[in-house]
């Protein structure tokens, strides 16, 4: 078991109505993971936190805006800021969320990292209203795995977060997620299931 505390936190990554089954960028099973997440809601987190993906029309990560076919590093248009698509869904529990990151904001680079940009120059703020609060563990929830779960796993790992990835709370938008693990465990990231988590 694995004790939940004060000095923990949760971070929801882009539980968007455009990753979920009939969105733009659907993650194959992504509507899975809300029972999941919403019972980790409920253990006694200090903090919780969600992400959304919130790009401009136009934005850099668009195959349409570089006038080309949909691919892994070209995406559909997805999360454009403001639109249905870009809402956290509706069957998230979130009254336990305190803070919203909106990332990929800016139109010329990506940011599949909750904390900074794809550049590693501009920051989203995130880490540090963790550390102010006091926060030194996060567990990482959400869409996609092999995408903004995984990029905000490993920033939260060198920013100093003891840092895990709950297992079942997250699904991949590729084929490989076996690729990401190895990724994950190489910078000392750690996996849990669900059910290993508990309150005192
Ligand atoms: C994501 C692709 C493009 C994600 C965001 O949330 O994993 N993937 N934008
Ligand atoms: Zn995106």
């Amino acid at each position: 078991m694995i004790h939940v505390t004060s000095h923990d936190a949760l971070l929801i990554i882009d539980l968007q109505n455009d990753f979920l089954p009939g969105g733009a960028l659907a993650v194959p099973q992504g509507d899975a993971v809300i029972p999941v997440i919403n019972h980790l809601t409920l253990l006694p987190f200090g903090q919780q936190a969600a992400s959304q993906d919130w790009h401009p029309h136009g934005h850099i990560s668009f195959a349409s805006t570089h006038g080309r076919k949909a691919t892994t590093d070209h995406w559909p248009d997805h999360c454009v800021a403001g639109t249905h698509g870009a809402a956290i869904t509706a069957a998230l529990h979130q009254s336990r969320i305190s803070m919203v990151i909106r990332k990929g904001r800016d139109p010329d680079i990506d940011s599949y990292s909750a904390f900074m940009d794809n550049d590693r120059a501009t920051r989203t703020g995130l880490d540090s209203w963790l550390a102010g609060l006091g926060i030194n563990r996060v567990f990482i929830a959400g869409l996609a795995l092999d995408y903004c779960v995984r990029f905000t796993a490993i920033d939260a790992k060198a920013l100093g977060f003891e840092t895990i990835v709950v297992e079942d709370a997250c699904r991949a938008v590729g084929s490989d997620p076996q690729a990401t693990w190895q990724d994950l465990a190489r910078h000392g990231i750690t996996r849990a299931h669900a059910s290993e988590l508990a309150g005192l």
